[in-house]
């Protein structure tokens, strides 16, 4: 019986796995065989399904392979042990006085694996808890030396490891992807001198000024304390009550009522430092800065009613659309950009500086581009990589100092503190995904979860015992030196509780974003704030954020007001009699269409929907030419596997019209064969996904009988149309089609049919 179960256990290095009872094994056929060990410099696809997923990069472009090497785990092959390395010989029974008695005390192997359970979870981050990360590198485009000695910037095509994640702010670590919030996006350099941590978000500015807000900001925004709802959104009444009472956020609300709040992917969003920081030079000469990164696939959105329907869908959609893209080769890379100025530009600005709540617009200070940003790699291991990861605001190298930013401030102490409770203690930069690659040593000791075993008997300095070491390196030595000089003050500096006059000017800026809008955008910022004040249940927090927004501009409040159903409010008064007039009223680079990336199409998800009596050889026509594309091509069917083809070419559905819906993809191929049009014509599902594309504006190519499908689901088909839709590609040849569907898929949306109300 031994023998026989073991032949037929699901896992043949676990013998017992299944018991001793052959009944138990499962059925031949069913067994697994278990993974080969880890194969190093390739990739994880569909045509090796068997390696060890969380690939590692080619040589050379991660440096922190080696060091997170000594910590990986891979049990292939392995037999399994206790957390003392005993091994174990059954993992199926407690241990019991007879097989109907009691569980004995003396089990220590059961009360090892349920203790160790009890204690899987550790605190959600307060604010950013959901998030995805990945590894990837940084390559310097030329060296920076004139302007900063950063270690990242010192040669040109010097390569930095990184890890990044990307996160929401308000929902729990568990909650929807597709919200309509801020995105963070942090970047950990594992630099030759130390880790910098770049902690930034989507969007350029902030909701408040001074770190003593953030607090009540954060509290104002998460889920009501009575009842926690709603979860992952802003549309309730603690929120806005608070922001309606901040005029300061007005600026920041513009942006988080924008498109950039509803990512498409985490690959298609820029990120930015927020505030203004330094470069020093290594004669100690500094300049201001700030931080920018771009999307190479350029910058897209989801339209608010996809956004929607995605997160019942695929609450994971950002995140698995961040791993399938770095799976499948089609790496999301971003170029860093700074604007640089001197003290003496910034004080002739019509803003401080200083000011969370601004951006220095690219009118008045282009942005220069200094390098590029690869994630090429999946962690190995959700909960060791991307949740225990610790960014801080703290984390800065020699090259790079702060400004008296009164947020950022309170970032330097807040970060650090928090992961003494998330991660249970002071030691959480021995994690290894916290670890620097450069060296550590000083004279800190012990606390909960030490790592190093520091030698010899002196923890102190300065010292004779030890000869003096570890030494200060002195600034000559490339020791971190803040930077002496004073930011150029423009009041007096008694110790007050006060914040700058230009702090006060809440509009202008926000009348800037709106401005740089394209119409399509505008209508999206106004149905995004009619949309969530109408959440809103008390109608004079409604009445006081109309009133901010009159501030700002006139057009928006009315829109807001008419959708609303509510008279306009007398705009709020400012707070400064006369605001200093803006340099610009209009910046182009603020609008979303402003950076459409490099034009192409991977990564992008198609569906080519198909049934039985499909036209299988141009459905497979268009499929090899967005797979050239790196598009990731999907074939949909009412049911998963094998289609019935009318030409005889073999066809199989990855998905169904049920288990992925239409608006998980970024278009639509519709097919040609009179038989399967039929059948989709009957299948409720076919209509829902070709509505859905058109009302979210996608593109949508139909071959030949396909065309049906369109116009049963009340669309409008080019031929019949007056104006014809460039999103809309109508073809009895797949390879034509393909080539002008594939322009048009480049084009990301097609918004100029979109209505509001919708019409489809
Ligand atoms: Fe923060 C997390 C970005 C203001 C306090 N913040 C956090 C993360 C990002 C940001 C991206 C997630 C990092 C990760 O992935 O682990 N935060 C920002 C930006 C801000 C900002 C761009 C304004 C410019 N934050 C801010 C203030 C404070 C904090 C003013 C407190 C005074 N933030 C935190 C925190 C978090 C955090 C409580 C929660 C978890 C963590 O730090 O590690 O310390």
């Amino acid at each position: 019986v031994q023998d026989t179960a073991a032949a037929m256990a699901y896992n043949a290095t676990k013998a017992g796995e299944h018991g001793a009872v052959t009944g138990m094994a499962p059925a031949a056929g069913q067994h697994v065989t278990p993974p080969s060990r880890l194969v190093t410099g390739s990739t994880l696809s569909e045509a090796n399904t068997d390696q060890k997923v969380g690939t590692q990069a080619p040589e050379g472009v991660n440096a922190t392979i080696a060091p997170l090497d000594r910590v990986r785990v891979d049990s292939s092959g392995q037999v399994l042990t206790t957390n003392q390395g005993v091994r174990v010989a059954d993992n199926q029974n407690s241990l019991k006085a007879g097989t109907r008695g009691p569980v004995l005390l003396e089990d220590f192997i059961l009360r090892e694996k349920i203790t160790h359970f009890d204690h899987e979870r550790i605190p959600e981050r307060i604010v950013h808890a959901r998030g995805s990360a990945a590894h990837g590198y940084f390559e310097a485009y030329e060296d920076l030396s004139a302007l900063t000695m950063a270690a990242p910037f010192k040669a040109a095509g010097k390569r930095t490891p990184v890890f990044v994640r990307f996160s929401t702010v308000q929902g729990e670590r568990g909650s929807k992807d597709t919200a309509r919030d801020v995105r963070g996006f942090a970047v950990k350099f594992y630099t030759d001198e130390g880790n910098w941590d770049l902690v930034g978000n989507n969007m350029p500015v902030f909701f408040i000024q001074d770190a003593m807000k953030f607090p009540d900001l954060v509290h104002a925004v998460k889920p009501e304390p009575h009842h926690q709802m709603p979860q992952a959104a802003s549309a309730h009444d603690t929120f806005w009550d608070f922001v309606s009472l901040m005029p300061e956020s007005t600026h920041m609300l513009m942006w988080v009522m924008s498109d950039r709040a509803i990512p498409r992917s985490y690959a298609t969003m820029q990120g930015f430092g927020v505030h203004t920081f330094r470069l020093v030079n290594a004669a100690g000469e500094s300049v201001l800065v700030k931080f920018h990164w771009t999307p190479k696939a350029g910058t897209h959105s989801l339209t608010w009613d996809e956004a929607v329907k995605i997160s019942g869908a695929d609450p994971d959609y950002h995140r698995r659309d961040l791993w399938e893209r770095i799976e499948s080769g089609a790496y999301p890379e971003y170029e860093l950009g700074i604007q640089v100025f001197t003290e003496d530009e910034a004080a002739k600005f019509s803003f401080d500086i200083l000011d969370a709540t601004k951006i220095v617009p690219e009118e008045l200070v282009p942005i220069r581009p200094i390098g590029r940003m690869v994630l090429n790699r999946n962690p190995d291991n959700f909960f060791a990589e991307t949740e225990q990861v610790a960014f801080c605001t703290a984390h800065i190298i020699p090259g790079l100092d702060f400004t008296n930013d009164p947020l950022l401030a309170g970032r330097i102490h807040s970060y650090v503190d928090t992961q003494i409770t998330r991660l249970g203690g002071p030691n959480f930069h021995e994690i290894p995904i916290n670890a620097p690659i450069a060296t550590v040593h000083n004279n800190q000791r012990d606390g909960f979860h030490r790592q190093a075993i520091h030698r010899g008997r002196v923890s102190y300095e300065p010292n004779s015992l030890a000869g003096g070491c570890p030494f200060q390196a002195g600034a000559a030595g490339q020791g971190f030196v803040s930077v002496a000089a004073r930011l150029r003050s423009r009041e007096d500096s008694a110790k007050v509780r006060a914040k700058p006059e230009l702090f006060a000017e809440h509009y202008n800026q926000a009348r800037l974003f709106y401005e740089s809008q394209s119409p399509v955008e505008k209508s999206h910022i106004a149905a995004a704030f009619r949309f969530e004040l109408s959440k809103v249940t008390v109608p004079a927090i409604r009445e006081r954020t109309l009133a901010m927004l009159r501030s700002a501009s006139e057009e928006l409040a009315n829109r807001v007001a008419v959708g609303l159903n509510m008279p306009l409010p007398e705009p709020m008064p400012p707070v400064l009699e006369r605001a200093p007039k803006p340099e610009v009223t209009v910046s182009a680079g603020l609008s979303l269409f402003a950076r459409p990336g490099d034009g192409s199409i991977a990564g992008r998800k198609i569906m080519l929907m198909a049934a039985d009596g499909v036209m299988g050889e141009s459905l497979l026509a268009v499929h090899a030419a967005l797979f050239e594309h790196g598009a990731v091509p999907r074939v949909a069917a009412p049911r998963i596997g094998p289609v019935q083809t009318a030409d005889g070419v073999e066809l199989q559905a990855d998905v169904s019209l049920e288990n992925e819906p239409g608006f998980l993809f970024d278009a639509l191929v519709l097919p040609d064969g009179e038989a399967a049009v039929r059948d989709l014509l009957r299948d409720g599902h076919a209509a829902e996904h070709v509505r859905d594309q058109y009302r979210h504006c996608k593109a949508i190519l139909a071959l030949g009988s396909g065309l049906k499908l369109l116009q049963a689901a009340g669309i409008p088909a080019n031929a019949a149309s007056e104006e014809p839709d460039p999103g809309i590609v109508l073809a009895d040849d797949a390879e034509s089609g393909a080539e002008a569907f594939i322009h048009a898929v480049a084009q990301h949306r097609h918004f100029h049919r979109e209505t509001d109300p919708p019409m489809v």
